[in-house]
């Protein structure tokens, strides 16, 4: 592959997938069992904070009975041995990315293991259950804490330096989503007009938006991502 300079890679729920961490678009269309207007909304969160708060619970206790895959080792190989500009645009709130190791690494739907004061709009790591009860550690305000995670009609975090790398890359790497969500699913067709990079497909299965991209590649992420930052490093 081409000498590259600036690459920016966009993962979705599919890398996260061989871990044993279930993507969002199950076969009957629910998440984990509930419909995403139900528990993954501001609305929800008002109309039923209990079940809001145990449908993140369970999530955020089974990140450890998950461990990274091969695929989210070869990204942190990649930024390791890559002498360009390197950036993860993640839409997952599960912490793998990190945990393989990769160090430049944007959340842009929020994470699991934060919580974010609605009292005091302080934002903090949070490892275990959260309830009406739980207090906020820097404000002490009880039944304020929510989740810091990006619901549905929520702005995305850190879009400015998104659009930012979006611009300069020479690079788009999009790996295991379905290109459903936006505004994550329309940054190839950010990135095309921009007129700049390659755009690669690394997903199980042709995305939404799997026309928009110069090249696809179908398969496990497991085996795909590894070959392709072989290929990068190599070329
Ligand atoms: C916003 C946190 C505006 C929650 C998430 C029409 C046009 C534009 C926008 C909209 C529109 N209609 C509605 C909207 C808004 C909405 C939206 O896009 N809705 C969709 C349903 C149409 N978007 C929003 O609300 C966003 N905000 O637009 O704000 C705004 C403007 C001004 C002011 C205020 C607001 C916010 C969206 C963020 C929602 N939060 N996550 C949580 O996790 O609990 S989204 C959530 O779902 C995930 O984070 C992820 O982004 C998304 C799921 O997508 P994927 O990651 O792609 O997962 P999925 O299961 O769908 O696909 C998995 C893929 O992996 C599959 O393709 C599969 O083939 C593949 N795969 C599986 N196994 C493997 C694999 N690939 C490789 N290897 C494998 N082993």
């Amino acid at each position: 592959m081409a000498k590259y300079r600036s690459i920016v890679i966009l993962t979705g729920a599919g890398i996260s997938a061989e871990s044993g961490i279930p993507t969002f678009r199950g076969a009957d269309g629910l998440w984990e069992g509930h419909r995403v207007e139900d528990v993954a909304t501001p609305e929800a969160y008002v109309r039923d904070p209990e079940l809001v708060h145990h449908f993140y619970n369970m999530r955020r206790a089974a990140l450890g009975t998950v461990a990274p895959n091969p695929a989210h080792a070869a990204l942190a190989r990649l930024e390791q041995a890559f002498d360009g500009r390197f950036l993860i645009i993640t839409q997952n709130v599960d912490d793998l990315h990190e945990r393989a190791g990769s160090k430049n690494v944007l959340h842009m739907h929020g994470e699991l293991r934060k919580a974010w004061c609605l009292g005091c709009d302080n934002r903090t790591a949070w490892l275990e259950d959260m309830t009406e009860e739980s207090r906020c550690p820097h404000c002490s305000r009880e039944g304020r804490l929510r989740p810091d995670i990006v619901w549905f009609g929520e702005m995305p975090y850190e879009m400015d330096r998104i659009d930012e790398a979006l611009s300069g890359c020479d690079l788009f790497v999009s790996i295991g989503t379905s290109g459903n969500v936006y505004p994550a699913a329309g940054f190839v067709a950010m990135v095309r007009h921009m007129g700049r990079a390659h755009t690669l497909e690394l997903n199980l299965d042709p995305s939404e938006g799997s026309r928009m991209f110069h090249e696809t590649r179908h398969g496990p992420a497991s085996q795909l991502v590894p070959e392709f930052v072989d290929e990068v490093l190599g070329g």
